[in-house]
């Protein structure tokens, strides 16, 4: 299938990110797309679809924060990345925003996705990516594979989060909409996809589904409990499925087919996937038990739904086994497409 990535991604590469109450290596590096693009055949590049399609999805005043956030930090006379340190937890009313460590926090919800100088860029480009993908199979294409990096689906409308600063799941899902198509989104990264369900809570007319590590036990802990299942007119279009630390493929496989008889009873004409490998045994900050041998039965039970499908790269920080993990994934698509 095709696979889209563009150079610029690398220019978002924080230095550190606060883990278990220390500062440690930024989890979230280049050298994961390096890994990626080591077990691909090659990539074609996006190209600039501008910032309308991110308007779908994220307000202009978030972008602009976004986008200065940086700058903002290093004029307000700091050194390193930009972070911050204090959430409005009782409300988020409008007022006045002078500082950049008040919009830090205003447009965030945790501590570990700080703005580096390069963020805004790799971020764009990431969603370009995304859309480049989506693209190629409204044109036609039974699939292909955005190497979406840094990731997205932790970022809701108007903030970031996980190592997340744009939604491109989200950015590609309502321009799939705009081109007239009916949307399901199905999230197989290891933790629940908080920012795209938020996004589309209230949305009757995009699913949302996710596998994930239950949330009593892992981040995001606030969101992706199974009694969150949409509201207004999204009310049914979000289905969850929080599965237990130690979880390997054979239960996983289980709450999948759930997941899929979801989606095709919706009857998309488009199906998103984000697809994350941090499920894997080997992850550092995740704890499933998937092999990189499941993750092509994983791709062709997804595949058989017979959706033209869009795959997005999330989360993974098995370096090591990263490339093995998404070859196999995408050549399990293959096999069954
Ligand atoms: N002490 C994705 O996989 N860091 N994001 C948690 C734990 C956030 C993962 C720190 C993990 C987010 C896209
Ligand atoms: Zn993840």
């Amino acid at each position: 299938m095709r696979c889209f990535w563009d150079e610029r991604q690398r220019l978002h590469a924080p230095d550190k990110e606060l883990h278990n109450g220390a500062f440690v290596p930024f989890a979230e590096s280049p050298a994961r797309a390096d890994a990626i693009l080591a077990a691909l055949g090659g990539t074609e590049r996006p190209r600039d679809r501008g910032e309308a399609p991110l308007l779908r999805v994220h307000p202009r005043a978030y972008l602009d924060f976004l986008r200065s956030a940086w700058r903002d930090w290093r004029a307000a006379g700091r050194e390193g990345d930009a972070a911050g340190y204090v959430w409005p937890v009782v409300g988020r009313r409008p007022v006045d925003l002078v500082r950049i460590d008040a919009r830090l926090g205003r447009y965030s919800y945790d501590a570990s996705t700080p703005v580096a100088e390069g963020t805004w860029e790799g971020a764009y480009w990431s969603c370009q990516t995304a859309l480049a993908a989506l693209d190629a199979v409204l044109e036609g294409d039974r699939a292909a594979f955005a190497l979406c990096r840094p990731p997205g689906h932790h970022c809701g409308a108007d903030y970031m989060g996980g190592y997340c600063y744009l939604n491109s799941a989200a950015v590609a899902a309502e321009a799939a909409v705009a081109a007239g198509r009916r949307v399901a989104i199905l999230d197989v990264d290891y933790h629940h996809g908080n920012g795209t369900q938020d996004i589309f809570h209230e949305r009757g007319d995009v699913l949302f589904v996710s596998i994930h590590a239950d949330p009593a036990s892992d981040y995001p802990f606030y969101w992706g409990h199974s009694d969150e299942t949409g509201s207004g007119a999204g009310a049914g279009a979000t289905l969850n499925l929080p599965l237990p630390r130690g979880t390997a493929f054979a239960a996983y496989d289980r709450a999948l087919a759930q997941a899929l008889e979801r989606v095709a009873a919706f009857r998309p004409d488009l199906l998103l996937c984000s697809y994350g490998a941090d499920t894997h045994e080997g992850d550092p900050i995740s704890f499933f038990e998937l092999r990189t041998g499941d993750y092509a039965p994983l791709a062709r039970r997804i595949a058989s739904l017979g959706l033209p499908t869009v795959i997005l790269m999330e989360g993974g920080y098995a370096i090591d086994a990263l490339g093995a993990n998404v070859a196999a994934f995408l050549g399990g698509f293959d096999a069954e497409a």
